[in-house]
């Protein structure tokens, strides 16, 4: 298994000037290994959504590389969005999968089917044009350049060691409802200006 600091330190390596979309505790880790947050959308409020959220921006901004960083719970709830994904096929879209197997922000309950699931087989069928899957750090360290260097739809699936914290700001407060919307407005005025 694959610890969550590894996969944010592998992309952040990788990201140049890509926008990047979280879902729930790869917010956490994204938030303290980014090193353009005017770039950063967090989606823990939104459940589900990251994918469509990264999707719009991928087709609306084509020059710009999009990485969604999802959950397994999450993708659950929006998996039709790998087929809407898949219909335009934007060469510019990355879709990580973060599978702990559970819902760790609401305390770790196992999500259906966790452990049989076949994310790069659902991506592929789907029609992503490449999927990998990663269990090993080493592996995923060394992959990842050449991974992010092709073009997309693409799914990287991490099998990460779950990390249970309940109080990552998916408490729904004034302040944390406008964290995302403030985000799209940076993200947006960034690519206004590129
Ligand atoms: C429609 C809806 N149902 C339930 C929730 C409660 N909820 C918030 S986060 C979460 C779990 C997210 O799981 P996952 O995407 O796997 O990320 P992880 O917590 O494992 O990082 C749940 C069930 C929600 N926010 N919205």
């Amino acid at each position: 298994m694959i610890e969550y600091q590894d996969v944010a330190a592998a992309l952040q390596r990788e990201r140049g000037d890509a926008v990047v979309v979280t879902a729930m505790t790869q917010t956490r880790f994204w938030k303290a290994a980014s090193d353009r947050p005017e770039l950063d959308i967090p989606t823990n409020n939104s459940m589900g959504k990251a994918s469509s959220i990264g999707f719009g921006i991928a087709i609306g901004a084509p020059g710009r590389k999009v990485i969604v960083q999802d959950g397994d719970g999450s993708l659950i709830m929006n998996l039709g969005s790998l087929i809407t994904v898949a219909g335009k096929s934007p060469k510019n879209f990355y879709h990580v999968v973060y599978d702990n197997g559970m819902y760790a922000v609401t305390g770790g309950q196992p999500i259906p089917g966790a452990g049989n699931i076949d994310w790069p087989g659902l991506a592929l069928a789907s029609g992503y044009r490449a999927a990998y899957s990663f269990d090993d750090t080493e592996e995923m360290a060394t992959e990842m350049p050449r991974i992010m260097a092709e073009e997309g739809p693409i799914m990287i699936h991490v099998k990460v060691k779950p990390v249970i914290t309940t109080n990552l700001g998916v408490i729904q407060t004034w302040e944390s409802n406008a964290v995302m919307p403030a985000q799209m407005r940076s993200v947006k005025a960034e690519l206004a200006s590129a």
